[in-house]
């Protein structure tokens, strides 16, 4: 069976939409690459990251590839490069010492592709295989961009030197909320087989009997997770499993990357700020093992990926997931806090017009949330269109986050998609909230 969602319409004129998600993650592109000098493109910032400028032609090859090539069945424009961006032949720390393009030639090799990609979408077919069908290509493109995008957002945080980015600071929190909401026990549709631009991994739609549990309405708070690090849990090994203690010892690891302590508060670093960590913020760069040891301390545990998705899209009045935790309505500025708009999450508690069937609020935007899932193709998984886009990553060497973070564009973030990286990183936009199971009878 295919489950029961409700249906995303696209909009009336695809190209004409597919046009602009494709301007915008080029803007952002052009304005993280741009807000820097040649030097600082260049540069490897932390081995973790690529030189952003490899990010820059990275995005134009592939964009390349994926339209020009494997829609429109061009010539390679410049094979001679080709295997300098497959991010398969050369991991993140090797790239630096590549003959890459330099930053002027991959502005003018990336504008190549679009100017010819912008001429490819006026007479592309848009439906008759499962790649172009209803644009998926140009979507599929447009979302790879805009990762590449928070990934040089990531960048530009771990970045020494003086601000050069800046945005107004979000929404404040509304209101009052209980602390944690119980979602009774019962199936619900996880995954998608309508959403258009969906990727391989959040499909197909399939039921999942989910048991009672309680989740967190809002993800922990900076406040929280210091009263955490002041109960001495990083010193704590019962807290922690034997894999995240052994990762604390060896990364040394105190308090969430980039706080540090000053006289008596703590500070963060955040974009070449630095500020007193504002408490009612959500954590933000945790790991796993961090928010597992946390969890543990508050006698709690993560969501699974099912429970997170089931709190965000699970309308129990109707029976149906929707496609995000407010409706099948495209994110506004009302709902979440995406795209980069401002250079933070928003305090907990905040975009109560985002919250869910259920009443949980921030499941979309503000940061990343771990959840105790490892990362594995649904019932049905189909690899599409390329096996390196997700399945060579499933097992249990990644974790699941969900959610999207303020960094994330509202065209890469629905309430299917899902992220996913080793449990120890945390140069992500990654938090979390808890959840605990039900007692026998709550929710039966
Ligand atoms: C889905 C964020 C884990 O950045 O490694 C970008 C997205 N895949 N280019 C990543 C991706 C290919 C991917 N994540
Ligand atoms: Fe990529």
């Amino acid at each position: 069976m295919t489950g029961d969602e409700t249906r995303a319409d696209m909009p009336t004129d695809i190209r004409t939409h597919a046009y602009e998600r494709l301007t915008a993650a080029r803007d952002r592109s052009l304005l993280l690459t741009s807000c820097v000098g040649e030097d600082d493109l260049v540069r490897q910032h932390s081995v973790l990251m690529s030189p952003l400028v490899w990010d820059l032609a990275h995005v134009g090859s592939q964009e390349e590839l994926w339209l020009l090539r494997a829609v429109d069945g061009q010539e390679p424009m410049r094979p001679e490069i080709d295997s300098l961006y497959d991010a398969f032949e050369h991991p993140r720390a090797e790239r630096p010492s590549l003959p890459l393009l330099s930053p002027e030639e991959a502005r003018r090799y990336i504008a190549t592709v679009r100017d010819r990609v912008v001429g490819l979408l006026e007479r592309a077919p848009i439906e008759g295989s499962p790649l172009v069908e209803q644009g998926f290509a140009f979507g599929m493109i447009a979302q790879h961009e805009q990762q590449h995008d928070e990934t040089m957002l990531a960048t530009h945080q771990l970045r020494a030197g003086a601000p050069v980015l800046s945005a107004p600071p979000p929404a404040p929190s509304e209101g009052r909320w209980p602390r944690e909401v119980l979602v009774p026990a019962g199936p619900f549709t996880m995954g998608t087989s309508t959403e258009p631009w969906s990727l391989d991994n959040e499909r197909p739609a399939h039921q999942v009997d989910v048991a009672a549990y309680w989740i967190d309405t809002v993800p922990v708070s900076n406040a929280a997770y210091q009263a955490f690090v002041e109960a001495g849990g990083y010193d704590r090994p019962e807290l922690w499993s034997d894999r995240g203690w052994a990762h604390r010892q060896e990364a040394g690891l105190t308090a969430p990357r980039f706080w540090r302590r000053e006289g008596g508060t703590w500070v963060r670093r955040r974009f070449g700020h630095v500020e007193p960590v504002p408490a009612d913020e959500p954590v933000v760069h945790v790991c796993w093992y961090e928010a597992e040891a946390y969890a543990a301390w508050a006698g709690r545990r993560l969501p699974t990926e099912a429970e997170w998705e089931k709190a965000a899209r699970h309308d129990p009045r109707t029976g149906r997931s929707r496609r995000f935790p407010w409706g099948d309505e495209e994110p506004s500025a009302e709902h979440a806090n995406l795209g980069q708009r401002h250079l933070q999450a928003a305090p907990v508690g905040a975009y109560p017009a985002g919250a869910s069937a259920y009443g949980v609020r921030q499941l979309i935007g503000d940061v990343w949330e771990w959840t105790s899932s490892d990362f594995r193709g649904y019932p049905g998984f189909a690899a599409f269109p390329y096996r390196e886009y997700s399945e060579v990553f499933f097992g249990d060497e990644y974790k699941v986050l969900r959610g999207g973070s303020f960094a994330t564009d509202p065209v890469a973030c629905r309430g299917t998609f899902r992220n996913w990286d080793y449990p120890i990183r945390r140069q992500i936009f990654s938090g979390f909230r808890t959840a605990r199971d039900a007692a026998p009878g709550e929710g039966a």
